[in-house]
């Protein structure tokens, strides 16, 4: 066995790493410690090893480029398992592998895995590092890019060590090894009993930084549970008035729907004074705290963020944030260190690497950067980072929204008439797929709370845990639907969403503080078209109706085709929300039947 310098006492942890090392036989153990001068070696070694390519570094000071196996671009939710001793307790929406059938299976392919390479043992924090919500990792991984990107996206290194101490068993236990990056020998699988995940075959961010989807979704849903807390697909964002009154809101859409764009968003100009700041883009830990509210704390220190699309119109403080010390994965370059990607602000160049390391014309319709290519940059890049990003305490939400992605049926905004119709409305959001998930079919899925990939355990369940949660939060916040992604008949988007999603934003935070009207129809409170701030807005004011438009013939569809998804739930699904869905299907229809 190879020796290394091990700067913990904690008995736990060492018995682990040596198991783990007597498993996959490295030739060395590296424990990384989160320092400046680790990170300016480990990434010398990924250059040397062509892991990473510098960037012209005048344009792009400290920032590097990968290129992924083209085979593994994205997430795997086919061999993404949840490992429960019963597959009832993984429930109808997620793949089930016994958990002595998953070690054995994943321990075969460890195997020798790690034979003339480094193993690094990456310990973690996700959370601020003193706050009593944060959880603490270790990932052991053979990747360099896994452990470079682990030390952006988390608190990393020693403080991880300190927080966990010398006799704590409480740590998760992740397990990566990118091994030959074969996707028939690929497997994501989580052992929420014992606090584990085991990933092998993949470097892709959500499949291999642990710390992210697999700890702070998936394993932390299922504690949230037993522990009475809610660990969720959620942006946080602040947003501060002209008068100084500041809120802050947790949304949750899927992947690759606009989250990091809405966490950054710039106001338009006729919202002078407003200030919205981002807490997190990705992740949200809600609890019960001071005043009976539920506070919000970003368990992530970075942003992995889709950057097709990304341009100093579409988010400015993205591009701010990528300016420096950031990683491209799967953009497409030049071979003087530049980068490009589709909807970026300038036109492509006329020669590229595209993302597959293939010589790239412009003309051709191939897309140069892959559409789920991303970018890794710490969060104090951003330049409207709020001060509370790293508070211990997180921040008060005062108002919950649910987003999809969807071309008909679904208003611009909607605020639930109480906390089950919004839960019902999480339950029932629906999603065009988009890139961020490999093998996925065409069309609208249900993506409860967008959390459908994510959730650590049965769907029915976790649906009664957010129902239970009313009754634990004093004052609640209130909780809104939005669609961004509404189109006219010939497929034109009605709403020119980004900044102007700020109009929308504002309703609901003043709804939040109940200090705005809203009209009353039967599938919840809008606004009228007076209600929202329209000034300056380039769109049409008739498009804007169109996106709120409510049309109970449309509805009584939506209303109906969730029958197959609550039944596809199966026994666990709530009573409360199947009644719901009943009661409000028997409303629309009489009223589609009277050409309301
Ligand atoms: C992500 C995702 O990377 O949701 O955030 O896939
Ligand atoms: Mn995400």
């Amino acid at each position: 066995m190879p020796t290394e310098e091990r700067p913990t006492k904690n008995p736990h942890l060492l018995a682990w790493v040596d198991e783990m090392a007597r498993l996959c036989k490295p030739e060395r153990i590296e424990w990384c410690d989160g320092s400046a001068e680790e990170r300016k070696r480990l990434l010398e070694q990924a250059v040397a090893q062509k892991v990473l390519l510098p960037l012209d570094q005048k344009k792009w000071p400290g920032c590097y480029y990968h290129h992924s196996n083209p085979n593994d671009v994205a997430r795997v939710e086919h061999l993404t398992f949840i490992c429960t001793p019963t597959k009832a307790e993984a429930g109808p929406t997620n793949n089930w592998m016994d958990p002595a059938e998953a070690y054995r299976k994943l321990a075969a392919l460890y195997e020798g895995a790690m034979k003339g390479r480094t193993m690094f043992v990456v310990p973690y924090v996700m959370g601020p590092t003193d706050s009593p919500f944060a959880k603490v990792g270790v990932e052991i991984t053979d990747s360099i890019y896994v452990a470079l990107n682990m030390g952006m996206m988390t608190r990393m290194g020693k403080a991880a060590l300190a927080r966990l101490g010398d006799t704590s068993r409480e740590f998760n236990k992740g397990m990566h090894s990118v091994r030959d990056c074969d996707p028939d020998r690929r497997f994501i699988c989580h052992f929420p009993q014992d606090n584990t995940i085991w990933s092998v075959g993949s470097g892709y961010g959500g499949n291999a930084l642990l710390g992210k989807k697999c700890l702070a979704l998936r394993i932390a849903s299922y504690l949230a549970r037993n522990e009475g807390w809610l660990a969720e697909h959620m942006l946080i964002l602040e947003a501060e008035s002209p008068e100084g009154d500041v809120s802050y809101v947790a949304a949750a859409f899927p992947s690759a729907c606009g989250k990091t764009n809405f966490a950054m968003l710039i106001p338009p100009h006729s919202f002078e004074g407003w200030t919205i700041r981002t807490v997190g883009d990705d992740i949200a830990w809600l609890r019960v705290g001071d005043g009976g509210r539920l506070w919000a704390v970003n368990p992530e220190y970075g942003y992995f963020g889709v950057v097709p699309g990304t341009n100093f119109k579409t988010n400015p403080n993205a591009m701010r944030s990528i300016e420096r010390d950031t990683i491209f994965t799967n953009v497409a370059r030049t071979s003087d260190g530049d980068v490009w990607w589709e909807g970026k602000d300038n036109e492509p160049y006329p020669q590229m690497i595209d993302w597959k390391g293939q010589p790239w014309r412009k003309g051709t319709t191939d897309k140069a950067a892959h559409p789920n290519s991303r970018f890794t940059a710490p969060m104090q890049n951003n330049p409207a980072l709020s001060r509370f990003a790293d508070h211990p305490k997180g921040v008060p939400i005062s108002a919950i929204i649910f987003g999809g992605r969807r071309s008909t049926t679904i208003p611009l905004v909607l605020q639930s008439f109480n906390w089950t119709h919004g839960v019902f409305l999480g339950a029932t959001m629906g999603s065009e797929t988009t890139a961020a998930a490999q093998g996925l079919k065409e069309g609208v899925r249900r993506d409860p709370m967008a959390m459908l990939p994510f959730i650590g355990y049965d769907a029915g369940t976790y649906l009664q845990h957010w129902l239970d949660m009313q009754t634990r939060i004093p004052n609640p916040p209130k909780i809104f639907m939005v669609n961004w992604f509404r189109k006219t008949p010939d497929g034109k988007f009605l709403w020119p969403g980004y900044g102007e999603n700020m109009r929308v934003l504002k309703w609901i935070v003043d709804r939040a503080h109940g200090r705005i009207g809203a009209k009353e129809t039967l599938v919840g409170w809008v606004p009228r078209t007076t209600d929202l701030n329209l000034g300056g807005l380039e769109v049409p004011v008739a498009n804007v109706e169109q996106a709120m438009k409510i049309d109970y013939a449309e509805w009584e569809n939506e209303l109906a085709s969730e029958e197959e998804w609550f039944q596809k739930l199966g026994p666990t699904l709530p009573r409360p929300l199947a009644l719901q869905r009943e009661l409000l299907l028997e409303r629309v229809r009489s009223a589609a039947r009277q050409g309301a």
